[in-house]
């Protein structure tokens, strides 16, 4: 019998068409379905064992909208724009732990991931938060439009952890990047309890998904990183 709950919410996010509901769905159910219906936010519940403690998970897989609409002012109000930008900053403030999704083969995403990662140093000034950098679909590699090595800088200049993989090919590096990230946030949690507090327990070994809208100061050092 494993020993105590331990909770973590960790949030998706990345420009659209990254693979954010890819990896969240991979992760969850080891299948590659190909297309995914929609871009909100989803919520996924499920418990994992990982190094002998039950850790129950709540997974955001966000639409990230106020980030990839903040390109396209000229088609979003600032209302609207407001808003997205509040909800994002909601979902940062609730997340104990992040994965910042970029495709290789997307400059753009690439650029994306940056003004998150700003992002998220700018929320989490005070709290300490795991990140895992991933870049994503390395299986079209021909088509790569951001080496190695800026994913690695990138990461270096955030203090977080980086990986490229390709949540199409293989379940392998999609479940180790999730368990590193929770490694990280379990030795975390030994330093820092009061910021992962012991949530209620859920029903375990389930997954279930909840569809719709739901809301409304990392250190420079190095990581591992590695091309999976
Ligand atoms: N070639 C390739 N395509 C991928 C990979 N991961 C996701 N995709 C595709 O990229 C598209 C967008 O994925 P999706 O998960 O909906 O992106 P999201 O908008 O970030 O949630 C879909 O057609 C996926 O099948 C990958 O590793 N390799
Ligand atoms: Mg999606």
């Amino acid at each position: 019998m494993s020993s105590p709950v331990f909770s973590l919410r960790i949030l998706v996010m990345g420009d659209v068409g990254v693979g954010k509901s890819a990896l969240s769905v991979r992760y969850l159910t080891r299948r590659y379905l190909g297309e995914y219906l929609s871009n909100t936010d989803v919520l996924y519940r499920c418990a994992v064992e990982v190094e002998t403690d039950l850790v129950t998970l709540e997974i955001l897989d966000s639409s990230c909208a106020a980030i990839t609409n903040s390109d396209k002012a000229t088609t979003t109000t600032p209302e609207v724009q407001d808003s997205a930008e509040q909800q994002i900053n909601c979902q940062i403030k609730w997340s104990d732990a992040i994965i910042v999704l970029y495709s290789i083969i997307s400059r753009a995403s690439f650029h994306v991931a940056r003004k998150i990662l700003q992002k998220i140093r700018k929320i989490k000034l005070t709290t300490p938060v795991p990140i895992i950098l991933l870049g994503n679909k390395t299986d079209i590699k021909h088509r790569r439009e951001t080496s190695v090595n800026e994913g690695r800088k990138l990461s270096e200049e955030f203090g977080c952890q980086f990986y490229e993989l390709s949540t199409a090919e293989s379940v392998a590096g999609v479940s180790m990047s999730f368990d590193s990230l929770i490694r990280e946030a379990q030795a975390l949690r030994i330093c820092h309890p009061k910021t992962f507090p012991r949530r209620s327990r859920t029903s375990l070994l389930s997954v279930s998904k909840m569809i719709g809208a739901m809301f409304g100061k990392a250190t420079k050092k190095k990581r591992p990183s590695l091309s999976l």
